[in-house]
């Protein structure tokens, strides 16, 4: 049983009992229920890989026992009646994902350097300090596309002011970044300073356009959070949501690039309940909607996300050709439509490392295929291995941020020495390089709503019936699985299984050879035919294994400092020759919403046997957007020759033999025949 968000614990859900409602889980560890989130959809999958999909779409508290009391019941609780219940039926796991986004939405294509490299801290607390970071990334060679200003760069925490003592010139602050490839995201929690008579314009329009929510008694309510006493918006009103989003307007002229709406579980420090009390009511006001007041129990899980649509609806009234990008830290079912989200207060620790895993894999199930955990653990102090390992695995996860809380060791890449800053580099730099296979991912994920992130069962059911301890492995797209030890601390050795096929060491591109695997029920495999291969891995921390399906075309890119930056050189083909041989290429200007307007360029290439050699076929590219490189360099992997020929739609080519045969290609947006064949000797 999958879904059911980040909640803690294995992947799968079964034998636990859980909780939808959302809160402030400062400190949370592997079993705290509930916590920040909550997305009441669930997958059950039998052994043979049948999906069905229960979403229970109600936005008050809910309890779930999986299998808990009864092994073979799932019983929710709590919501109210009549129950909106949707049965997603499958067969197989990717139909009930693409249903379920259906119903609820996908995350729309996200700016491209929001798959970049994240730089955060609680907090960066002058433009001296920022400015530093920006440079210091720069000059250690580090890739890095975003910087993130926490609550301290706000005047009195007062969301939507800035402290001018210590950033004394916003806009040019975040104009110098934009030059040098930044985008600067900021920080806008929702409690609005209760400040009348100050001059402080997000409360004084708040009020008068009655925007603040009140208590039973009819008085607004005050909780205390950052700012000291604070009033907080009716997000359940389309009116007040304008509003909000309005307030963007100073910052986004400043061109800051994304937003971060944090605490709106909502998050209240002078409450029992860390929450709104249980008398404060909401209007319901939407356009075609009878009006009427709800409790707050009643809507508590969906404020947070309501928080979320009002800043990227806001975003995309004020820059309308422009992907707005917000994080929030609170959500529920559909707000992926809105916001990309982060697993909250983790801590420095192995076992929170490893617990992100299967966070972020069941999140991608339930609709946020873009999610992080903060990288290197919040609270706390990470050894130099664990947050060398934290950057590693961070990089084959989708929002890949380093954010460390107030107080607690410095986190940036650099903070051990030049040996562990070394191993993080490359693994960064790793990421960049594979930029082009995520962001086709990313496309796929718009239309369809595959996760980029998601367990190895999801494309390749046999895994579910594999005898290795799987538990930390995962796929990116369906071509690469990555297979971290499953103790991470542990240098004992450990076995991964590959699915049926071969599979490549993506580092050094030779073919894997294994173990043929037995799986504990042949018969459910489809037999010996379907068996994949174990191996058995020693751990190294300089070393992530990373494994490539035989039948993938993965597209790969010269390295940039950031997403801002064109490549120079050729789009790298890399083809791991095999059965079904594919992949998919996608470029866009990377950041307005050109793309709808069928300014993009894909392209499927697909490769087969032919002869003693390989055929790789270029579909005709698809859009009117015209990609940065001029040349595509075909890389071919498991196929080599002393000496061979190539031709491109029958014309000879020139072709560099051996091991790793290359070839170079003319952008062939028209679609086009690769063929490559051993040269006879006589
Ligand atoms: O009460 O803004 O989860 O990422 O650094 C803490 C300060 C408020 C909680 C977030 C964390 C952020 C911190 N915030």
């Amino acid at each position: 049983v999958l879904g059911l968000g980040d909640k803690g614990g294995p992947l799968d859900r079964r034998g636990g009992t859980f909780v939808d409602w959302n809160t402030d889980a400062y400190h949370y560890q592997e079993s705290t229920d509930p916590l920040y989130k909550s997305i009441p959809f669930l997958i059950t999958l039998s052994a043979d890989g049948y999906a069905v999909g229960v979403f229970v779409d109600d936005p008050g508290r809910a309890t779930f026992d999986v299998g808990h009391r009864d092994p073979d019941a799932l019983t929710v609780e709590g919501p109210s009646e009549p129950l909106d219940l949707y049965l997603i039926d499958g067969p197989t796991l990717a139909d009930v994902v693409t249903r379920y986004t259906a119903l609820t939405g996908r995350a729309p294509l996200p700016p491209r350097w929001a798959l970049g490299y994240h730089q955060s801290r609680y907090s960066y607390a002058s433009a001296a300090e920022v400015r530093a970071i920006a440079r210091r990334l720069r000059a250690a060679r580090i890739p890095a596309d975003a910087l993130w200003l926490d609550i301290d760069y706000q005047d009195r925490l007062r969301p939507f002011t800035v402290n001018t003592g210590a950033f004394p010139d916003f806009a040019g602050l975040v104009h110098d970044l934009k030059d040098m490839g930044f985008a600067l995201i900021a920080i806008t929690d929702l409690h609005v300073a209760a400040a009348p008579d100050q001059g402080y314009a997000p409360y004084d329009s708040g009020v008068a356009g009655d925007h603040f929510v009140y208590r039973a008694d009819g008085s607004r309510y005050v909780g205390e959070v950052w700012p000291g006493p604070s009033v907080f918006p009716e997000f359940t009103r389309a009116s007040t949501r304008r509003w909000w989003g309005d307030l963007y307007a100073d910052f986004v002229r400043d061109g800051v690039a994304g937003f971060w709406n944090d605490m709106n579980e909502p998050a209240v420090f002078d409450s029992p309940t860390k929450t709104f009390p249980a008398d404060v009511r909401h209007r319901i006001e939407e356009p075609g909607e009878p009006v009427r007041t709800a409790t707050h129990a009643e809507v508590h899980n969906v404020y947070g996300m309501q928080n979320s649509r009002a800043t990227a609806e806001g975003l995309a009234r004020l820059r309308p050709d422009e992907r707005p990008f917000v994080m929030t830290r609170a959500t529920y079912a559909g707000g992926q439509r809105y916001a990309v989200t982060w697993t909250g207060d983790d801590s420095s620790t192995w076992n929170h490392l490893k617990l992100s895993i299967p966070m972020l894999l069941n999140l991608g199930m339930s609709g946020f295929a873009y999610a992080g955990a903060d990288v290197g653990g919040f609270i706390g102090d990470p050894s130099p291995a664990l947050l060398t390992r934290w950057i590693e695995v961070g990089a084959f996860l989708p929002i890949f941020r380093d954010h460390a809380a107030k107080g607690s060791a410095r986190k940036e890449p650099w903070v051990d020495g030049p040996r562990q800053t070394a191993i993080r580099r490359r693994f960064i730099e790793a990421r960049y390089r594979l930029l082009p296979y995520w962001y086709a991912l990313a496309d796929v994920q718009s239309r369809l709503g595959h996760p980029l992130v998601r367990p190895v069962f999801y494309d390749y059911p046999d895994a579910l019936a594999a005898p290795c301890d799987a538990s930390t492995a995962f796929l990116v797209g369906s071509a690469l699985l990555v297979a971290p030890p499953p103790d991470l601390e542990s240098p004992g050795r450990y076995r991964v299984c590959l699915p049926a096929g071969d599979w490549y060491d993506y580092w050094s591109g030779a073919r894997v050879a294994g173990d043929a695997q037995a799986t504990r029920d042949p018969e459910a495999s489809g037999g010996g035919a379907a068996r994949g291969r174990a191996l058995e891995l020693t751990p190294a921390l300089e070393r992530l294994p990373v494994f490539v399906r035989a039948g993938t075309v993965l597209p790969r890119q010269p390295l940039v400092e950031s997403t801002a930056q064109v490549p120079t050189g050729a789009l790298d083909l890399e083809v791991y020759v095999g059965p079904d041989c594919r992949g998919l290429l996608y470029d866009d200007d990377g950041h307005s919403l050109g793309y709808q307007r069928g300014e993009y360029r894909r392209q499927r290439v697909t490769c087969a046997p032919a002869g003693r050699g390989w055929r790789v076929t270029f579909e005709p590219a698809d859009g009117a957007y015209t990609s940065w490189y001029r040349r595509v360099r075909v890389i071919l992997h498991g196929w080599s020759a002393r000496s061979a020929t190539a031709t491109w739609n029958g014309t000879p080519l020139r072709i560099v033999s051996g091991d790793t045969p290359q070839v170079g290609l003319a952008r062939p947006d028209a679609g086009g025949t690769l063929e490559v064949q051993p040269r006879m000797l006589h």
